[in-house]
């Protein structure tokens, strides 16, 4: 056995000895959505098979094994850098088998309200080799050309983590003041520092009075999936000097996302050239960058049926 499969399969041992997962959709009672509506964000316990985050597992390592995927890296040859890659879905079959099969967005549909789906995107963030920092506090609709409301973001861990290596949320942010992102290439210098700087009032620095908001994070085991509006305040999950933290972000929409255009000073993430030629604002966001998921199309039923 490689490296490699016995790696999978001790991480899958740990994920199936919780209790099996039976209906995932059960799980969104009114209660949640209600708590999804309030807070922006939800924690939903084992919703996700084990053969879901073997699929996941081996997508991260077709990633890692010199696939196309360009890394990026935050905090650059410093001790705390890791790796984010945008946009597997396009390159990495496990990636697309998991977002098109998977019960991922029939939980994110439900809880936006929407029949209709498209994938805004999917990201790695990849904190392998311990110490890595924390991602910086951030919305992230200032950098989507994008408006609406029913959009969402399911943030799934392959790592067991403590509350204070998960991802953390400012609850209830996603109804107030969408602020500047911070500058992805300066977060080293400053994680405060804009992205436009100007159109969007700049970031409040959360890290240093944080007592000042209402800050939500869980402690979390493989299988439990985090749901939440991409304009809630959200960062942090540093790893240990041992630990690790290996997650992706799935991001979801329905029928009210709509085309917006953003300061042209920087681009969009991800960067979508051509779609500022097709769209104006208003318009809803329908291009090839945006592939539907559901209903599934006919085509791709056609493929197998
Ligand atoms: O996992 C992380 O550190 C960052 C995740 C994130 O920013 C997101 O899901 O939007």
């Amino acid at each position: 056995m490689s490296e490699t499969d016995s790696r999978i399969r001790a991480s899958n041992l740990k994920s199936s000895t919780k209790k099996p997962v039976i209906d995932p959709l059960s799980s969104i009672t009114n209660a949640v959505k209600e708590t999804f509506k309030n807070d922006g964000v939800v924690m939903l316990e084992n919703v996700l098979h084990s053969e879901w985050l073997l699929l996941l597992e081996l997508g991260l390592q077709r990633v890692l094994n010199n696939s196309s995927q360009e890394m990026h890296r935050f905090f650059e040859g410093e001790e705390g850098e890791f790796i984010e890659t945008i946009r597997n879905f396009e390159v990495i079959p496990e990636i697309k088998r998991l977002i098109y099969d998977s019960p991922i967005a029939d939980l994110i549909g439900e809880l936006i309200e929407s029949q209709n789906l498209w994938l805004y995107s999917d990201e790695f963030f990849i904190k392998e080799k311990g110490n890595s920092a924390r991602t910086p506090w951030h919305q992230d609709t200032p950098y989507w050309p994008i408006q609406g409301n029913q959009i969402a973001s399911a943030w799934i861990s392959l790592d067991s983590l403590g509350e204070d290596e998960c991802l953390e949320y400012v609850a209830g942010s996603h109804r107030g003041v969408i602020f500047d992102g911070f500058n992805p290439s300066k977060v080293s210098q400053d994680p405060t520092l804009p992205h436009y700087g100007r159109s969007f009032p700049p970031l409040p620095d959360i890290e240093s009075d944080r007592n000042n908001f209402d800050i939500r994070s869980w402690k979390i085991t493989p299988g439990d999936i985090i749901i939440a509006h991409p304009s809630v305040l959200h960062g942090g999950g540093p790893t240990s000097a041992l630990g690790k933290r290996r997650a992706i972000t799935i991001r979801i929409y329905g029928d009210d996302i709509c085309y917006a255009s953003r300061p042209e000073t920087k681009p969009t993430v991800p960067l979508t050239p051509g779609l500022s030629l097709s769209l104006k604002d208003g318009d809803p966001l329908r291009s090839p960058w945006y592939p539907r998921i559901r209903p599934l199309p006919a085509h791709l039923k056609s493929e197998w049926l």
